[in-house]
């Protein structure tokens, strides 16, 4: 019998820094291990999520008399503690706190600013539907007068991303990352604790036959996205198009990658500007998106030449393969 060999994440990541960085420090690599040990111990908590009102209700002790804590709270803190740990991350900002952490002023250490969603759809985990992690990772760029603030350093259009990725907590834990050469997925395997290769540069494709939206709100959406919503259904735009909407970005985006078609939330009367946010949400995906051969737009133009202004700005998104995206800037423009 052949065996495959077995690719976990550090080795792919340690060729692929050989292969497109070799002067490398291996730097990066540290504060990806930090982001992976995050994530484990996240999905462990969230395949128990389930056992939590046996355990004890959110605020209430628990059986053991720990407090039991928010499971988007919980993650938060272990991002911010596995990161935070690393010694090279100077700062880091998250959909969970109102601003930016300062972990490390001195710039010839601190060379990373790391933004995320610890767990986003998190309204999913009640209902034992799958979650996810998404993150964003910046180089903190030179300051030569030493005053700037550290939100300047955050806020960065989401081209200069150097890498960016998510964990979907699924069926199984999934995390898909790009360092801007190509995507590629690892699977954790729960009996070593290691997440494995299991897709190697994918690839979304050019057309789907899958929409996903938040329907309910179409009433509300400008005009253009419901007559483009009209054009998938008619059957005019050469495919027959089915609906899925889970409602978690991560899960949404991650069938888009694989199967190709369009997720989009645009704005609605709630959410003029969109619901999603650029910077954590919005960025990574079209960074990812990008890489794999898809499109992420606002409904102008692409979403990774946004110039942020704020932490927690929201952005339409619209985001899959390149005919659907083509089709809709048609519709929109
Ligand atoms: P959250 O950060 O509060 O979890 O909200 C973000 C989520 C996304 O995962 C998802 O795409 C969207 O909100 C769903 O919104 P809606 O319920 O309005 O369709
Ligand atoms: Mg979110």
């Amino acid at each position: 019998m052949q065996h495959q060999q077995l690719v976990t994440i550090q080795q792919h990541l340690y060729e692929e820094q050989r292969r497109n960085y070799p002067q490398a420090s291996g730097e990066f690599s540290w504060l990806l291990s930090g982001i992976t040990l995050a994530t484990k111990i996240i999905g462990d908590r969230v395949r128990r999520a389930g056992l939590t009102d046996i355990l004890g209700v959110t605020g209430d002790q628990n059986v053991q008399g720990e407090l039991v804590q928010k499971l988007d709270v919980f993650a938060n803190q272990a991002l911010l503690h596995c990161l935070g740990s690393r010694g090279n991350v100077a700062i880091m900002a998250s959909e969970e706190g109102e601003h930016a952490i300062v972990v490390d002023r001195d710039r010839k250490h601190g060379k990373y600013v790391v933004v995320f969603d610890p767990l986003d759809g998190s309204s999913n985990i009640d209902v034992n539907v799958n979650v996810g992690t998404i993150f964003s990772i910046l180089r903190r760029e030179p300051d030569a007068t030493g005053t700037r603030e550290p939100l300047a350093d955050v806020l960065q259009p989401g081209r200069k991303q150097l890498a960016a990725g998510y964990v979907v907590y699924g069926s199984s834990t999934m995390l898909v990352y790009t360092t801007g050469h190509g995507v590629y997925g690892f699977t954790l395997d729960p009996s070593i604790g290691a997440y494995i290769i299991s897709h190697e540069r994918i690839t979304m494709p050019k057309q789907g036959s899958l929409y996903s939206v938040n329907e309910a709100n179409s009433d509300t959406f400008p005009e253009g996205y419901r007559r483009y919503l009209a054009h998938l259904r008619s059957g005019e735009a050469g495919k027959t198009y089915s609906s899925r909407y889970i409602g978690s970005l991560v899960a949404d985006f991650h069938r888009t990658l694989l199967k190709g078609g369009v997720f989009l939330y645009p704005p609605t009367i709630h959410y003029p500007q969109g619901k999603l946010r650029l910077m954590y949400e919005a960025n990574p995906i079209a960074f990812l998106a990008e890489q794999a051969g898809g499109r992420a737009i606002d409904g102008q133009g692409d979403i990774l030449d946004l110039q942020p202004t704020a932490l927690h700005q929201r952005t339409p998104l619209i985001v899959g393969s390149q005919k659907e995206i083509e089709m809709l800037l048609q519709f929109v423009r």
